[in-house]
């Protein structure tokens, strides 16, 4: 199982880093050197999804994406749509931020018949939107809007709903490519209460900001634009080997 096995990794090594692939129309000329960057720069798992796919080729990407690397491929859709055999897991989102029932409920009862019959890995996943200078498509898309950072109080009350919900990852969301990440106070405030395993992603573009967010209690890490940006997979190779002594346990 994926889900185990990483939490193994993480137990033993440390903090893993998920590299994220938006298999979108935007990224088909450089496809290719996101994945081979992806495979040269020692991530633990690969995440493939996106909050919106303009067209109808996702699933022709993935196999592209399932024919290159060898890394587990874990789903992280952007609705029901984005479901396919060709990916080991999912991430079972639950936007507990919003209050939208298509993301809380809808989606999730589209798409549960398919997930049981293709014999997917189900994560169930506390996904929570936090509010950023810049809106994110995640808040665009879904009508629904972020939780502040600095009301913690609510935050946390959030995280613990998530927790009791049996979710298995709290995600800790914000926003592809933005300015700022979780603020470093906020996480550390949220891992001192909830037992579950925290992901963080969304504006992670450095060494420094990775290895802050790993001292601070995130057992995953998500990257995805600096992938795209940079196509440099020195860069990512030094932040994915320099958080592992974080979060073991
Ligand atoms: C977005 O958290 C992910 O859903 C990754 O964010 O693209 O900013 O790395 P970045």
């Amino acid at each position: 199982m994926i889900f185990d096995k990483l939490e193994n990794q993480r137990i033993s090594k440390g903090t893993q880093v998920l590299a994220l692939i938006d298999p979108d129309e935007k990224n088909d000329k450089i496809l290719a050197q996101i994945i081979e960057t992806v495979n040269k720069s020692n991530f633990d798992g690969l995440l493939v999804g996106g909050s919106k796919i303009v067209d109808d080729n996702f699933s022709q990407r993935l196999l592209f994406i399932k024919e290159n690397t060898d890394l587990p491929i874990i789903l992280f859709p952007g609705d029901s749509s984005q479901i396919s055999e060709n990916a080991q897991a999912i991430l079972f989102l639950s936007l507990l931020s919003g209050r939208n029932p298509k993301y809380l409920i809808e989606e999730q009862v589209i798409s549960a018949r398919k997930i049981n019959d293709l014999n997917i890995e189900v994560i169930p996943t506390g996904y929570l939107l936090l509010k950023t200078e810049k809106k994110s498509a995640v808040e665009l898309i879904s009508n629904t809007s972020p939780l502040d950072m600095n009301n913690t109080n609510n935050v946390i009350n959030h995280c613990l709903a998530a927790q009791y919900m049996g979710n298995k990852l709290l995600f800790l969301e914000c926003g592809s490519n933005s300015s700022s990440s979780i603020e470093l106070s906020l996480l550390k405030k949220i891992n001192s209460k909830v037992k579950i395993p925290i992901m963080v992603g969304g504006g992670i573009k450095s060494k420094e900001i990775a290895l802050s967010l790993a001292k601070s209690g995130a057992s995953y890490l998500v990257i995805g634009s600096l992938i795209e940006q940079t196509l440099d997979f020195n860069i990512t190779l030094e932040i994915n080997e320099s958080v592992r002594d974080f979060n073991v346990s």
